[in-house]
This record gives C-alpha cells, structure tokens and sequence, in this order.
C-alpha cells in the first residue's frame, strides 16, 4: 500500500481503468466470475446487435432491469477517491468500461455545489445505460427511465424515425467512440502510471489502455481481488476490494 501511495503521489500523468469491479461494492453485478451471470446467459451472448435483431425484448429485458437496478444504486469510497484524485491531480485521465454513471455522480458529489465536476467526468469508452440510441437514425436522447419489456409493442421507439430505440452501449463486435478511444490512448501513450481498478482486462480495445502505457516505459498499478493476465505485468498488484484499498493509495485531498 506504501508503495502504491508513492508511486500514485510521484506520478506526472495517471490513466486510471476502471471495470465493472469498482462498481460491485455498490451493488453493481459485475459481467463475469460468481454472480456476473444473468439467466445463465453470458455477456458475449446477449451484448450483441446480433442479439438485439434476433430478440429485442429479451436484451431490452435484461437492460430495464439494470437501468432501474442501477438508479438506485450509489459511488462507493473508489469512486469518490478516484473523483477526488482527478480532481487534485491536475494530469490524471479517468477511462472507465462501466456503464452506469456512477464516476459522474461521485464526481458531482466531491466538486459539491462551487467546483467543477468534468475534470473528474470518466471517458466512457463503451457508452451508458441512461441514454437510448435510435438504431435506426442514429439520434441519442436520454434513455427513458422505466423500460417496458414485457412485449415488443411496448419496447421504445424513436420521436423522430419509429426506429427501435436501444440502450446507447457498446457491443461485442461494434466500434467503440473513436474519438473517445482515441483519448483514452493518448493519456494511456503519455501517463507514467496506469491504475487499473476493478477489470477482468480481457476486452479490446479497453484492455490495451495499461499495455499502452507499459509500453511507453510507465508503469502499472492494479488493484483487484482475483488474478487478471495484467497482473504479471504490473509493478504491483493489490489484492482486495477497490472500496477498501484505492482511498488509502489516493492521497488526502
Ligand atoms: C473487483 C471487485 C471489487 C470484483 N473491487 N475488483 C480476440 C482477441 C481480442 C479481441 C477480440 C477477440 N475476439 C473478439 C474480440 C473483440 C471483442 C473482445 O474484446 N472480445 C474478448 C471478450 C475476447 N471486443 C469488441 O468486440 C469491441 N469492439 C471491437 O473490437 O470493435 C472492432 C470494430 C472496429 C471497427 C468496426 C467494427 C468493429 C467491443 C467491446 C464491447 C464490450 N461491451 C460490454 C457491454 C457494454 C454494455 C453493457 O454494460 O451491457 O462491456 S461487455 C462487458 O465487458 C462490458 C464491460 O465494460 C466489459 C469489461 O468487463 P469488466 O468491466 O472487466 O468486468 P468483468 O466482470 O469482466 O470483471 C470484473 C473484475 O472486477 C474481475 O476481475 C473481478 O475480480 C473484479 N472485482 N469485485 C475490485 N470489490
Ligand atoms: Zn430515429
């Protein structure tokens, strides 16, 4: 933990990853390992366009049932620490795989009502669960909050087009933002340490983040309870909880 605490303090650039275990201490199901199933079926199954054409009503069941799981959810202590060191640490990027909003909350909640909360906005590399994207025509709105999926009548459709609304995520085999994933690679290209929080790190292009900045001769500094093929690589690797590790390896605002 010392060294982590130093390596973060004598850091010029930090690129923070963050997955779905940053989000599991606040209730967030993560996608794979015990309890990251649903219904038996694997993310590889059902985040898919090929998924939605074939069953728009089971991925948009699967979708409601985590957008309204998700609001009532809230940022635990990794994402406020994380919030806090984007927000003191003026050369740090957060990337985040996570859908569900919580850095953006915890961000507004750490700024409060005078500071600025978007130095701490993550970039969202594969989308979020709150907004809808008409598969259609292409326009986003903000998601419509209660989902009925108990029929394909009563899924969303589009103001502008009819389309078939779908949540505005990322799916196996779509392109992510290159925009946004061109972002994360540079703070990845010109960070001296990536953290890495709470990812399995076996989905691309998102996992390249870390070995971009290893490449680069940075170095990497992961925090997760099990193994992950990062962890050899990493100059150290903290086995726990982010809730209860990334606030100690952040210093004190
Ligand atoms: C804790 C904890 C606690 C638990 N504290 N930690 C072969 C090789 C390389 C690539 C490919 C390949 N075959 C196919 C591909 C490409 C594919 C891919 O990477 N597949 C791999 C699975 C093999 N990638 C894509 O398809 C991407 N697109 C693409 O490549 O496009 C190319 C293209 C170019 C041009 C035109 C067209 C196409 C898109 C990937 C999209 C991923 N989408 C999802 C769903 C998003 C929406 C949603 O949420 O529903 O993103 S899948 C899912 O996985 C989600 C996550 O963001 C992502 C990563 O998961 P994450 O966050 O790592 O979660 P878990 O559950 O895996 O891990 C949780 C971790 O937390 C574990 O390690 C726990 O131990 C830990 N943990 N409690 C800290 N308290
Ligand atoms: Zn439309």
């Amino acid at each position: 933990m010392e060294r982590a605490r130093r390596m973060v303090g004598d850091a010029e650039r930090i690129v923070v990853l963050t997955g779905a275990g940053v989000s599991a201490e606040s209730g967030v199901p993560t996608f794979r390992g015990a309890g990251g199933l649903w219904k038996s079926r694997r993310p590889e199954e059902l985040a898919t366009p090929g998924a939605f054409a074939r069953d728009p009503q089971l991925v948009w069941e699967w979708y409601a049932s985590r957008r309204a799981f998700v609001s009532d959810c809230a940022p635990n202590e990794a994402h406020f620490a994380l919030a806090r060191l984007a927000l003191g640490h003026g050369g740090t990027t957060l990337v985040t795989q996570n859908v569900d909003g919580l850095h953006h909350r915890a961000a507004a909640a750490v700024a409060g009502e005078d500071g600025d909360p978007a130095q701490a906005y993550p970039l969202e590399v594969h989308g979020a669960l709150h907004r809808d994207l008409c598969s259609r025509c292409g326009r986003r709105t903000p998601g419509v909050s209660v989902v009925d999926a108990t029929s394909m009548e009563s899924l969303p459709r589009c103001e502008e087009c009819e389309g078939m609304l779908r949540p505005d995520v990322v799916w196996f085999g779509e392109a992510l933002d290159p925009e946004v994933i061109g972002a994360a690679f540079e703070a990845a290209r010109r960070a001296d340490l990536c953290l890495v929080v709470g990812t399995s790190a076996v989905v691309y292009p998102a996992a390249s983040v870390p070995e971009i900045t290893l490449q680069a001769g940075g170095a990497i500094v992961e925090v997760n309870p099990e193994s992950t093929p990062l962890t050899s690589l990493a100059a150290l690797s903290l086995k726990g909880p982010a809730g209860e590790l990334v606030p100690g390896i952040v210093p004190e605002a």
